[in-house]
């Protein structure tokens, strides 16, 4: 076991950001917990702040029983969100830019309200000022997508794009909204948004517990995706996806 620095370890992800080139699982070479990941994660994100990206929110992953099955991965984890993430409703990803991404449906929350502690179910849709579908496009910067809990932590959760539907009221009723990913035409995945931890509104308390304690506070204006209620897919160079869900806006993205 090589036991690489931290910095080592950040600057290896980075490199595998940026130049779309997979990299082994850090785990296999150099030892590291559940807080030494997280804290490669933030190093991670600080490096790609400085180049400019802004914090746009957060993610949480593993929030439903069919994406944990799929990768193998069964606590809940949490990401970091930049602009540089955010693709347009009915704009397009470039596989150019990507290493195998996939895309998975989710629920977004707009937050309203700073949160900075532990909230209650009872209040929490007053921290909300809107609620959408949203597309979440992962890209693992581990060759073949496999990794463990710590990998895919230090690896912003393979937090790579996303996309967002109009924002809807916050009081809509979300706990079992029927969600259909279509890709060119055919039904991929479909599923409950009730799969995201019994209702998408847990994955805000749960999140407002986790990140709170890492000292990190989810701002006005921020977004925060719920975790997907299916497994991920996989993409293809022109490909059309399309993201139904019952009372909130279809959303499409094209892959180029
Ligand atoms: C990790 C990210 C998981 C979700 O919605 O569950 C995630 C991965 O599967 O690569 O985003
Ligand atoms: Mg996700």
């Amino acid at each position: 076991m090589s036991n690489l620095t931290e910095q080592e370890l950040v600057d290896k992800l980075h490199r595998a950001y940026k130049s779309h080139d997979p990299i082994s699982q850090l785990s296999l070479e150099s030892k590291f917990n559940l807080a030494g990941a997280y804290s490669i994660q933030k190093s991670l994100l600080l490096k790609m702040t400085e180049e400019g990206d802004q914090l746009t929110g957060y993610k949480l992953g593993f929030t439903s029983k069919a994406k944990m099955e799929q990768m193998g991965v069964h606590e809940l984890i949490w990401g970091r969100l930049t602009d540089s993430m955010f693709i347009q409703n009915g704009g397009e990803l470039n596989m150019n830019e990507c290493i195998h991404p996939r895309a998975e449906p989710e629920i977004a929350f707009l937050i309203g309200t700073d949160i900075s502690g532990p909230i209650k179910r009872e209040e929490a849709l007053s921290y909300i000022e809107g609620v959408t579908s949203a597309i979440e496009i992962i890209d693992s910067r581990y060759k073949d997508f496999k990794f463990s809990l710590e990998d895919v932590i230090a690896d912003n959760c393979s937090s790579s794009g996303y996309v967002l539907g109009d924002w809807c009221d916050p009081q809509t009723e979300i706990g079992d909204l029927h969600m259909q990913l279509i890709i060119n035409g055919e039904t991929v995945q479909e599923g409950s948004t009730h799969a995201i931890l019994g209702h998408p509104i847990n994955s805000l308390i749960e999140a407002s517990k986790i990140l709170t304690k890492y000292g990190v506070t989810i701002k006005k204006g921020m977004i925060l995706l719920a975790g997907a209620a299916t497994p991920a897919v996989y993409l293809n160079r022109g490909d059309h996806i399309e993201l139904n869900c019952t009372k909130l806006n279809s959303i499409s993205l094209a892959v180029i």
